[in-house]
């Protein structure tokens, strides 16, 4: 036959079983995106996670939450890994002796009764939380969730819009590929080559013990990632960013790989709208978090839109200040912005149609980079398989966006392959064959929230 294997779903076995993977995955405090791949607690992962587990227990998710939020630095900063303390050192590089967050001087007022990671990942959190509360909006109350994750949520996005500005445009900038979430994409190439890789025998994978080699980056990517991170911790964990001293000086910071990427301040503006809806909630005034979140818009457009390309790009703050002429999937995520302005909204719609990504037509799922791209791979995490994250939050798009026939197709579409892959970490986007861990967190979350 030559078909892949796609058995009709039904939503109530989907429910179940994307129930259990979430079962399976709980700490006690948080959930693990992967039980061998990734035994600790991640950023992203932990918000998508919390996202769908409202549906299963809406306590589970605000202390999905919780959790993450007790790691957060003094300076506002939400490390992209919380580790736990029960794993073994050697289960997940780097591992905490890296990073070295909780040792003498303590960098940037990082906790002292945790370990951390001391780079970040994209802010989801906002809106998780408000989705989280809305679930169940008496548990929420009772509890004071909103109440005590306000302010946390307000000095993590206070320190991305200040600390992490480090373009002065008002956009927020990664230091490191594994902020932005798609720790490979071709769209790094171009700035990563600038960085002397760490030497291969200083360090060793973890990753390989569990993946796939060929469906993993590549050594000479990992010894970049250490490099820069190395640095990054080496110097205090310190950003530019805007100085708070009287005329709020602009400093550019030392920092060799900077970005402003389309995926991650589109988040950030879509979670700055449901700070203000939280704002209001708890009686106070949302304006000028929506004001900020319009500006921020601006930005985005004004920064990273490429009409050419029909898309947004990345911006490569040492290569020039140039845009990064590379289709990724982060250039279609401000898709999921409903302010956006129309015709850019209906431009990013008939780019995801087009040839370089092809919904609706040959693939299954929109890929995470351009299909005629030179350096597309259907295998090789995040160069071209297509992930449930990314795709979910396209669905969003499409549906805010009045596209209600494409996003019900990627919906079905979603569920069939979360179903038939055993919630697989990504798939190749034109077959839909399962790669790296099955169980995986934010499958199975996102998969159950499709049910709701
Ligand atoms: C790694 C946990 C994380 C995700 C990232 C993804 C991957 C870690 O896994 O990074 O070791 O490669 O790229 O987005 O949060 O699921």
């Amino acid at each position: 036959y030559g078909v892949a294997y796609d058995p009709p779903v039904t939503t109530t076995s989907l429910h179940a079983r994307a129930a259990r993977v979430l079962e399976a995955n709980w700490t006690g405090g948080s959930t693990v995106p992967s039980r061998n791949l990734y035994p600790h607690q991640w950023s992203w992962d932990s918000a998508f996670i919390a996202i769908g587990l409202r549906h299963v227990s809406p306590l589970r998710a605000q202390t999905e939450l919780e959790t993450l939020f007790a790691a957060q630095w003094a300076d506002g900063r939400v490390p992209h890994i919380v580790f736990n303390p029960s794993v073994p050192l050697d289960a997940y590089f780097p591992s905490p002796d890296f990073w070295r967050s909780s040792t003498a001087g303590r960098p940037a007022g990082a906790p002292r009764t945790v370990q951390t990671s001391g780079i970040v990942q994209p802010p989801v959190h906002a809106l998780a939380a408000w989705l989280v509360h809305r679930a169940d909006p008496a548990l929420s109350r009772t509890r004071g969730f909103l109440a005590r994750m306000y302010p946390r949520l307000a000095a993590w996005h206070r320190y991305l819009l200040h600390r992490r500005d480090l373009g002065g445009a008002g956009l927020a900038c990664v230091v490191h590929p594994w902020e932005q979430g798609m720790d490979n994409s071709p769209c790094w190439d171009a700035p990563l080559a600038r960085i002397t890789p760490a030497p291969a025998r200083s360090f060793r994978r973890a990753d390989l013990d569990h993946g796939a080699a060929e469906d993993r980056p590549t050594d000479l990517d990992y010894g970049r990632y250490v490099r820069l991170a190395a640095d990054y911790r080496d110097g205090g964990y310190r950003d530019g960013g805007y100085r708070d001293g009287p005329g709020g000086e602009h400093d550019a910071g030392g920092a060799e790989f900077a970005v402003e990427d389309p995926a991650f301040n589109a988040l950030l503006i879509a979670s700055e709208h449901a700070l203000a809806r939280i704002a209001e909630e708890l009686g106070a005034a949302g304006s000028a978090r929506r004001a900020r979140a319009e500006r921020l818009t601006e930005a985005l457009v004004t920064r990273l839109w490429d009409a050419e390309a029909g898309m947004f790009l990345c911006r490569d703050l040492r290569g020039g200040d140039a845009l990064v002429p590379e289709r990724g999937v982060c250039g279609l995520i401000p898709l999921l912005l409903p302010r956006l302005p129309r015709d850019i909204a209906a431009a990013l719609v008939r780019t995801l149609r087009g040839p370089h990504f092809s919904l609706g037509d040959r693939t299954r799922l929109v890929p995470s980079y351009d299909l005629l791209g030179e350096a597309f791979d259907p295998h090789r995490y995040w160069r071209g398989p297509a992930w449930f994250n990314t795709n979910w939050l396209l669905e969003r798009g499409l549906r805010a966006h009045g596209e209600t026939a494409a996003a019900d197709a990627l919906r079905t579409a979603l569920l069939r392959l979360a179903d038939a892959t055993d919630f697989a970490e990504y798939v190749d986007p034109y077959t839909g064959e399962p790669c790296g861990a099955s169980g995986f967190g934010w499958t199975a979350a996102l998969a159950l929230d499709l049910c709701h």
